[in-house]
C-alpha cells in the first residue's frame, strides 16, 4: 500500500491534482484502496484535455449542414407496412431482437431522490416508470412468445438502488433471468481551474459519463459477446424517461433490415425552435445529431423552401443497430460533450460546499456521435403523440403531468 501511496502522489503532483490526497488518512481501508486504484488507472492527460475544451464553444459554423433524409412511417402504404411488419415479427419470434434501457442519467431535473425509472408517474395504476417499460417486453412475451432479454444501463450511484427496486417488485413478474443490469463509465467532474472535485467522503467526485458511454460499457461487462452467443442480430437503446419508447417495433425492425440500415433513429418533429431535443442532420456529408445545448439560433430556427424546420427531425432517444455496428463502434472513442452543472464538494479544509449555481464541469459522450461513423443510417419519422412522453422536469414542459396525459390519452385511459 505505502508503495501505491508513493505513486499515486507522484502522480497526483505531475498534474497539479495532489489535493485528491488530502483527506487519504480519513478514509477506511477499503476507501484508501480505491482511491489509490482510482489514480493509479484514471487518464490525467485526457482530464487536461477536457479542460482545455471548456474555454472553446463547440459551433458548426464551419460545417456544411443539411437536412437528413428520413422515411415517414405514416406515408408507408398498407402493403409496405405489412411486408416491414412481417419481416420485423419474424426477427421477434427468432429470439434476435434485444432491448436496452439507458438509466445511468443523474435526473437532476426531475428532482426525484431515487433513479428516475423508480418514480411513480401518478396514475392510477402507480406503476413506476420502469414498470411502464416493462410492459413493452411483457407485452411482446404475450404477442410473440419470446422472452426479450432486456439489458439495463445503471450508473455507480443508482445501480444498487435499481437492482434493490426490481428485486422488491419482483422485476414486474417478467422472468427475472432476462433482465440484466451493467454500469456504464465515469468521469471527474472539474472546477473552473480545472481541478478535480471531491465529494463529500473526500473521494474523487465522479459523474456517469454519459450515455454515449453505453457502448463501451455493453463490451466491458461482456454483453455484445453474449448476445452475439444467444443469436441476438438488432438490438434497439432508449432512454428511460420515455414512457411512450416502442422497445419492439416490427415496423421499425422490418423497415431497418429490409432496407439493411445498420443503424436508425426514430425522430418526431420538432415542435418549436428551441425544444430541447436534438436535431438530426448531414454535417459535412456525414449523418449527426446537433444538440440542443450546442446548437446556434439561426440554425435551430432555419426553415427549408416549404417553410417548415431546414432541421425538423428531433432526436428522441430511440435507437436500433445491428450488432455488427456494435461489435465495430465499441471500441470507438467518442468525443465528449461539456456540461456545466451544480456539484457540491468538500473544500481543501473539508468543509461541504453546496453550490447554489453551476461550479463544476461534467463530461458526457452522447450515443448519436456514432452516427458520423456508419454512414448508411436511417432515420424513421414517427408520430409524437404516439411514441414521445418524455418526463424530464418536474413540471411544465416534458414533465410527470405532460407524460401522464400522452400516456392516458395513447392508451385510452
Ligand atoms: C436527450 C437527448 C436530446 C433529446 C431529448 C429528448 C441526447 C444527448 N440528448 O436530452 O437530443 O432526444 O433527450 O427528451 O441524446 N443517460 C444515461 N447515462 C448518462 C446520461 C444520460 O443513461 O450518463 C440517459 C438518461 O437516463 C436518459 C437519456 O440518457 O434516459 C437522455 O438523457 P440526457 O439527460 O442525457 O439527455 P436530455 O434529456 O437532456
Amino acid at each position: 500500500m505505502e508503495e501505491k501511496l508513493a505513486i499515486a502522489k507522484g502522480i497526483a503532483e505531475k498534474y497539479g491534482q495532489e489535493h485528491i490526497l488530502n483527506f487519504y488518512e480519513e478514509l477506511s481501508a477499503e476507501k484508501k484502496e480505491e482511491l489509490l486504484d482510482e489514480i493509479l488507472t484514471m487518464d490525467f492527460k485526457e482530464l487536461e484535455s477536457l479542460y482545455e475544451s471548456t474555454k472553446v464553444k463547440p459551433n458548426f459554423e464551419n460545417a456544411k449542414i443539411e437536412a437528413l433524409p428520413h422515411i415517414t412511417k405514416a406515408e408507408l402504404t398498407e402493403e409496405q407496412k405489412q411486408k416491414y411488419t412481417k419481416i420485423g415479427e419474424e426477427i421477434i419470434k427468432q429470439g434476435k431482437l434485444a432491448v436496452v434501457t439507458m438509466a445511468g442519467g443523474q435526473g437532476t431535473r426531475l428532482g426525484h431522490s431515487g433513479p428516475k425509472g423508480t418514480y411513480d408517474l401518478g396514475l392510477e395504476s402507480h406503476k413506476s416508470i420502469f414498470e411502464i417499460l416493462c410492459d413493452n417486453v411483457k407485452n411482446a412475451r404475450e404477442a410473440y412468445g419470446v422472452a426479450i432479454p432486456w439489458y439495463i444501463m445503471t450508473s455507480e450511484e443508482n445501480n444498487e438502488e435499481t437492482i434493490q427496486f426490481f428485486e422488491k417488485n419482483n422485476y414486474f413478474n417478467y422472468p427475472k433471468e432476462k433482465i440484466q443490469f451493467f454500469k456504464q463509465g465515469t468521469l471527474p467532474m472539474l472546477d473552473t481551474n480545472g481541478k478535480i472535485l471531491l465529494n463529500e467522503e473526500g473521494m474523487i467526485k465522479q459523474a456517469p459519463d454519459g450515455h454515449g458511454g453505453v457502448f463501451e460499457a455493453m463490451r466491458k461487462n461482456g454483453i455484445i459477446y453474449k448476445m452475439k452467443e444467444q443469436g441476438i442480430e438488432w438490438i434497439f437503446i432508449s432512454g428511460v424517461d420515455n414512457i411512450l419508447a416502442k422497445f419492439v417495433d416490427p415496423i421499425f425492425i422490418g423497415v431497418q433490415a429490409e432496407e439493411k440500415r445498420m443503424t436508425a433513429s426514430k425522430s418526431v418533429i420538432k415542435a418549436y425552435a428551441d425544444e430541447k431535443v436534438g436535431v438530426f442532420c448531414k454535417r459535412d456529408g456525414k449523418p449527426g445529431v446537433i444538440e440542443y445545448t450546442e446548437i446556434s439560433d439561426d440554425l435551430a430556427k432555419a426553415l427549408d423552401e416549404k417553410g417548415e424546420f431546414l432541421l425538423g427531425d428531433a432526436n428522441i432517444v430511440n435507437h436500433q443497430f445491428h450488432i455488427s455496428v456494435l461489435e465495430k463502434i465499441s471500441t470507438e472513442k467518442l468525443p465528449y460533450h461539456i456540461a456545466f452543472k451544480k456539484a457540491n464538494y468538500k473544500d481543501k479544509n473539508g468543509k461541504i460546499i453546496e453550490a447554489t449555481e453551476p461550479n463544476a464541469y461534467k463530461f458526457e459522450a452522447f450515443l448519436f456521435d456514432i452516427f458520423s461513423a456508419v454512414p448508411d443510417m436511417l432515420v424513421f419519422r414517427v408520430k409524437r403523440e404516439e411514441e414521445f412522453a418524455p418526463v424530464k422536469n418536474k413540471e411544465g414542459k416534458d414533465s410527470p403531468e405532460t407524460a401522464r396525459q400522452l400516456y392516458k390519452k395513447f392508451y385510452n385511459l
